[in-house]
């Protein structure tokens, strides 16, 4: 279990061992972020999927508990599956999520916490009368699942959430009210539906304000708020939203541009990120987004290693008001100024240009690649560029394409590595800028401030724990490039089994 042990992570969440996946009920209570976990006890591949669960004051340092629950009644027996928490508003506590049933058909779950006084929630007891829900008329039996964070109906009773399907290729997002969340009645038609895009998995809900940092509840609607639609597609791996407008009378959800829908649209991440899920922090006031970065290396490797998968450093979610026109351990923040002159006359028009089929890292063109390499050893055979390229689009304008070029980021076999590709767009007046947190096998790159995000897994050989290096650079022909860097050393959060019985600091 000690093989490859300098590819564990640091500061990035991930259990003492074995197999994790989605993130679960995310919540904050009596002090306390909670995370709950997809988790197999007994290996680190996928199976037995029970909910881990871990403590934290400050979501970077996190206690490890004991199981939260386990597949132990008919209705979850082959695996207690993704779910949302609700917190209402006499403070009491709702876990909904879905039992894998025998295998043969998925249905939803009520638990609640059995001691509420308990800031650690240590206990969940699940409700006799499970399952609350089963597949209705028309859906498939297996193709039902992940309860989102319930909001409040149109009348200020009754709750609502969603549950993401399929019907044939269309992507749908059902919906449920109840009072009790022990009875519930399925809403008319849909929340919303994309046709080709297959089954929607831990679908997210959620308001955005338009006008204020701040994030907001779950019920919360009104003027000057947008709701982001999430659905994890099963078909390709990844996380795709779309901002819209939800008209709670009909119950339905309206795209601001249909040709930025979910699941053909945006994305949170262009790299290695899966089964998101955000919760409100009344604490900060703030949306929290939790990712699931599974790994690239060979399930083999995973075996040998004893553990699979990090969950992602925890993402705020802000509105960016300035697009609204369109749509080893350490800290890295990098920014890249151009001549304005020399930028207008070295435009290179290569509208077909793309990172992954233009060459990746190692081409030369007019106006980039220019950015950092991290995770490089001192003859740099290994290392992993993340970095700009700016050519002319269609359109004749500058177009900013942001990439992370993960073929030399390891000479082991058995590893698959992805040049990971988006554009990002670079308002008037900004510079190229990226952050990069790099935690010995995962390295997650955001620029311009998070407009787009690429998370990467990575798995030196060489360029490992004090012989990793970062470089800048600048393959431009065209233009020379300014840049400016900072880079912090990242300590260990020290994740450890929950001190039960001993009197220590847990504000650490
Ligand atoms: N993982 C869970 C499901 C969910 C999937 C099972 C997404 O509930 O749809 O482990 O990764």
């Amino acid at each position: 279990k000690n093989m490859l042990s300098w590819q564990r992570t640091s500061y990035h969440f991930q259990p003492e061992d074995n197999w994790m996946n989605d993130p679960n009920g995310p919540l904050y209570y009596k002090g306390w972020y909670h995370l709950f976990y997809q988790y197999n006890p007994e290996s680190a591949v996928w199976g037995n999927i029970s909910w881990g669960h871990a403590v934290s004051k400050d979501l970077i340092h996190w206690f490890y508990l004991p199981l939260a629950m386990v597949p132990d009644e008919w209705y979850d027996i082959s695996g207690v599956w993704t779910g949302s928490a609700t917190i209402l508003p006499d403070g009491k506590i709702v876990m909904l999520y879905t039992g894998d049933a025998l295998d043969i058909v998925q249905v939803q779950c009520l638990a609640y916490p059995a001691n509420l006084s308990d800031p650690l929630l240590l206990k969940w007891v699940k409700y006799s009368g499970n399952p609350v829900l089963s597949p209705p008329p028309g859906i498939g039996l297996k193709v039902f699942r992940d309860p989102t964070t319930a909001w409040l109906s149109p009348d200020g009773v009754k709750w609502r959430l969603a549950i993401g399907s399929k019907v044939n290729k269309t992507g749908i997002s059902l919906v449920y009210e109840t009072a009790d969340f022990k009875s519930y009645d399925m809403l008319d038609g849909y929340l919303h539906e994309v046709p080709g895009t297959g089954m929607w998995e831990c679908v997210d809900f959620y308001p955005v304000s338009t006008k204020e940092v701040n994030g907001l509840d779950t019920s919360v609607n009104g003027p000057g708020i947008k709701h982001v639609l999430k659905a994890s597609l099963d078909d390709d791996r990844n996380d795709y939203y779309a901002l819209g407008t939800y008209d709670q009378f009909k119950n339905k959800w309206v795209p601001d541009d249909p040709e930025l829908d979910v699941g053909i649209g945006l994305r949170y991440d262009y790299g290695e990120y899966y089964a998101s899920k955000t919760f409100y922090d009344q604490n900060k006031k703030r949306r929290i987004l939790w990712g699931w970065v599974r790994e690239t290396d060979s399930e083999y490797d995973d075996v040998l290693k004893g553990w699979a998968s990090v969950q992602s450093i925890p993402r705020t979610v802000v509105f960016d008001q300035k697009t609204v026109d369109s749509p080893s351990q350490l800290d890295i923040v990098a920014s890249f100024e151009i001549d304005k002159d020399a930028f207008e006359g070295t435009l290179e028009a290569n509208a077909s240009y793309s990172c992954p089929t233009s060459g990746g890292a190692a081409i030369r063109g007019k106006l980039g690649p220019f950015g950092i390499i991290v995770l490089a050893d001192g003859t740099l055979s290994e290392g992993t560029p993340i970095y700009f390229y700016v050519a002319k689009g269609a359109n004749g304008k500058a177009e900013t394409h942001f990439c992370v070029d993960e073929l030399r980021s390891s000479e082991a076999s058995d590893i698959n590595r992805v040049v990971y590709r988006s554009k990002v767009p670079v308002i008037d007046g900004e510079k190229y800028s990226l952050r990069s947190l790099v935690d010995h096998s995962i390295v997650e790159s955001f620029a311009q401030g998070g407009r787009t995000v690429i998370t990467s897994r990575t798995y030196p050989t060489k360029a490992i724990n004090g012989a990793a290096r970062v470089y800048l650079f600048n393959n431009a022909t065209g233009v020379s490039v300014t840049a400016s860097v900072k880079i912090w050393n990242m300590g260990s959060a020290d994740n450890r089994p929950f001190p039960f019985n001993q009197s220590v600091d847990l504000t650490r």
